[in-house]
């Protein structure tokens, strides 16, 4: 069907979202869809975040437990937050009002890998799944909900559930399905190999699979995902952008990648998105594939051109405008994107045989290649660890990338020491900056620590850091254990890294 009417006979009660509040008591767990606001439940959640605030002002206590696939969108990591109304949350976030909760310790956030999620739900880490909110474009009488721009983790939670609510999106374009490929794993030791050997195989079914006698209604809505527009890409990032297209290019002619290339996975946000843009510009790399997590708007364009001739992704984190242009072209899209449960889409086995090439963004990254972009000064989280430990450990080759400096030169990317380490040394091959790039592999660790101050570290803190390696205690790793986050200290006492 290619119109965007809703199902003619719904043989499940229609809700308001209002109804549905009175299904989730204060110390609930719910599981909303999403993966990144793609996907994610609205309508039921804003009605929440109303409810909490009325309860609060008559003095009751009402907050729930939030689980989703990743990040979500306004209407959870916003306004359910800003309504103090989540007590825990995980997997990912990416509110700035929640983070800000999250590091006052008023919300507990567990920050995990992204292909954990639905093993840890199935074996109950996070206790008994009250209610699962999942927006979809149809769910039929025998229980087969059609997901919309995201799967993440939603197929598990209707599995899981107590009771399910449906949000029928009549925004989606019912076509979306045509893009999912689901499959829910069975626990061990019942697991056969995964039979996905390109990026654009398929092995299972367009939709998820809920027993319709726990759906307890449908609630009808109509929004759009909301994704926030990129930032327009700067100088550095561009820089950044020339030193991994040229590296790949190097490492392409040097038979270090076949000659079909290798397909490619690009993190979150806007050095991602323009990281992108950068590598399908660079009109000597062939044409190439992606397995990630996140289809973000740079790929629109380059799929266009031929650049980028499939995708497979657990989410179209696009802007409005790329929607609209992926559903008025759903004929060219439809066979070269494939959206998986997170599961897949980040699953080790398939990244290692695949042959992946990861490149995610640090927040820093210390003289050895330890990276850490979850928690600024080790102590206050950004968003999470999200997908990119598993593209880490498990691609053919990991690169990470940062601008050298942030917050106007006050902080450097290259520290003496991570605070906190999501990705460490021996997973890490490659960190990038716009002053260069540094290949580590081979290298131990004073070599490290010489490429990673002379190619990737601001000039401005090149002498500082060569300095601490010199005045450093003597081991297989050299450290100064009295002065190693003495510049995480300088930025918290005084607001920038060296000393005034
Ligand atoms: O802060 O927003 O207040 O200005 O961090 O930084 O430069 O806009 O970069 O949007 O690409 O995000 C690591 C956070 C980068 C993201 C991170 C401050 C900086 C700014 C954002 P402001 P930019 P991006 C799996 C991939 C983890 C999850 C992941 C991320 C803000 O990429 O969350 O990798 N990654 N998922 O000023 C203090 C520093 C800083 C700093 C930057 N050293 N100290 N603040 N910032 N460096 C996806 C898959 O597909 C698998």
């Amino acid at each position: 069907r290619e119109d965007n009417a809703m199902p003619q006979a719904i043989p499940f009660p229609q809700l308001t979202p209002q109804e549905v509040v009175d299904f989730i008591p204060h110390g609930a767990t719910v599981a909303f869809s999403g993966f990144s606001p793609a996907g994610s439940a609205k309508a039921v959640p804003l009605a929440l975040a109303d409810h909490a605030k009325s309860e609060h002002a008559v003095g009751r206590p009402y907050q729930i437990r939030v689980l989703t696939g990743a990040s979500s969108g306004r209407c959870i990591d916003e306004e359910l937050a800003s309504a103090l109304a989540i007590a825990w949350r995980a997997p990912y976030q990416g509110g700035k009002t929640l983070r800000r909760q999250i590091n006052a310790q008023q919300v507990e956030y567990v920050d995990m890998h992204l292909s954990h999620v639905p093993q840890m739900a199935a074996w109950g880490f996070f206790g008994k799944i009250d209610l699962a909110v999942v927006e979809a474009t149809e769910i039929t009488a025998d229980g087969r909900v059609y997901l919309t721009s995201s799967i993440g983790a939603s197929p598990t939670y209707l599995q899981l559930a107590d009771k399910v609510i449906i949000e029928l999106n009549r925004h989606h374009s019912p076509r979306l399905r045509e893009l999912a490929d689901i499959t829910v794993l069975p626990p061990p030791p019942h697991r056969n190999p995964i039979p996905i050997h390109d990026p654009m195989t398929r092995i299972g079914v367009p939709y998820a699979v809920v027993d319709p006698r726990k759906v307890i209604g449908v609630v009808a809505t109509d929004a759009g995902d909301d994704v926030e527009d990129f930032s327009v890409a700067g100088e550095d990032v561009a820089r950044i952008g020339a030193h991994v297209a040229q590296f790949l290019l190097q490492e392409w002619t040097m038979g270090r990648i076949p000659k079909t290339f290798l397909p490619l996975q690009a993190g979150v946000g806007n050095i991602a998105n323009a990281l992108m843009a950068a590598l399908g510009q660079c009109a000597d790399l062939p044409a190439f594939m992606m397995y990630s997590e996140v289809f973000q708007d740079a790929l629109v364009p380059l799929m266009e051109q031929g650049r980028l001739l499939g995708a497979s992704a657990t989410s179209l984190t696009v802007t409005t405008p790329m929607l609209k242009r992926i559903i008025d072209h759903f004929d060219f899209y439809a066979s070269r994107i494939v959206l998986r449960p997170q599961e897949i889409s980040n699953h080790p086995g398939i990244i290692r045989r695949l042959g992946v090439i990861s490149m995610n963004t640090a927040i820093e990254a210390d003289l050895y290649g330890n990276v850490n972009s979850s928690h600024v000064y080790g102590m206050d989280i950004m968003n999470g660890i999200g997908g990119s430990g598993e593209f880490t450990r498990n691609g053919y080759l990991s690169i990470f990338m940062t601008p050298s400096t942030a917050k106007a030169g006050k902080v450097s990317a290259i520290v003496p020491m991570c605070p906190h380490i999501d990705n460490n040394e021996h997973s890490v091959q490659v960190v990038v900056t716009e002053q260069g790039l540094a290949d580590l592999r081979g290298l131990g660790p004073l070599q490290r620590a010489r490429v990673i101050i002379e190619n990737c570290a601001h000039p401005a803190y090149r002498d500082y850091l060569h300095g601490y390696l010199a005045g450093a205690r003597t081991g297989h790793i050299r450290h100064d254990l009295r002065r190693c986050f003495e510049l995480h200290r300088n930025l918290l006492e005084t607001g920038q890294m060296l000393p005034v």
